[in-house]
């Protein structure tokens, strides 16, 4: 049998060290969240998930773990081992500060961890369109990205409503990365990816987190080719049926 590696990444004591300070309250950014070992099983369940958890957009597939929700509500079923472990166990450990009684980030969301998981899978020249991610979860969102970098877009409403065009900052998302939106990021601004099949002009100047990247340097002449990019985005839903339970009581019987 073979023995996966001791995973070896180390977190930040305190997530303001990996604070965007180039974007409005607030985001957090790790380039090494999980280990490539740890991509790996990930990508290797994702695709060995039955065909039926597959959901066909027009342009892109998503899964959804443990479930859709009905009316802004998730029944309460457990996420499965691969998406626990070891990410939600370390994103309960973040903390905010180093203070010892330092909050973690899940410390006020109702469950005090991610119940949930949207798992978006982009090939090159397939994105996402600018939108708010709603009132259905705690205003907290952890991407972990998988396969390929990408730029997610953030944009301003203008004064009437409207969408403002062009995206107001970016961030560059690599391969195992962390990134946690929440306050005005999550609540007032909304994000999106390109449909482009590659993220041109990156620069210190153009993307909000270029110098926290693990790899700038491979982003030769501002350019990201893009490959299949895989994301796993992790919520708390706030409202949680029992009904599951109840149906599993009934069937046990
Ligand atoms: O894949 C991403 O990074 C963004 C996903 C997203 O916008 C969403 O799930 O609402």
């Amino acid at each position: 049998m073979e023995i996966e590696p001791a995973s070896n990444i180390s977190l930040p004591a305190a997530l303001e060290d990996a604070r965007i300070t180039a974007l409005p309250s607030a985001a957090y950014y790790i380039p090494d969240f999980i280990s490539e070992g740890e991509e790996q099983a990930i990508l290797q369940k994702i695709a060995s998930a039955p065909k039926p958890k597959w959901k066909q957009l027009t342009h892109r597939r998503l899964q959804t773990w443990p479930s859709d929700l009905v009316n802004n509500k998730l029944i309460d079923a457990p996420l499965p081992d691969w998406l626990q472990e070891p990410i939600v166990s370390q994103l309960t450990s973040l903390c905010l500060s180093q203070d010892s009684n330092s909050p973690g980030i899940f410390s006020n969301s109702p469950h005090k961890r991610p119940n949930h998981v949207l798992i978006n899978e982009y090939p090159p020249g397939i994105g996402i369109m600018p939108h708010k991610d709603g009132s259905a979860y705690h205003p907290i969102v952890c991407t972990v990205s998988l396969g390929a970098s990408l730029c997610l877009d953030i944009y301003k409403s203008k004064e009437d409503g409207a969408l403002d065009p062009a995206p107001a900052w970016r961030i560059l998302q690599e391969p195992r990365s962390l990134l946690i939106t929440t306050d005005d990021l999550y609540t007032e601004y909304l994000h999106g990816i390109a449909d482009s099949i590659e993220d041109t002009n990156l620069s210190e100047s153009t993307v909000a987190n270029w110098n926290m990247l693990r790899s700038s340097h491979t982003f030769t002449e501002g350019r990201n080719v893009r490959s299949t990019r895989t994301s796993l985005t992790y919520r708390d839903v706030l409202k949680v049926s029992k009904l599951g339970n109840k149906l599993g009581m009934f069937q046990k019987k």
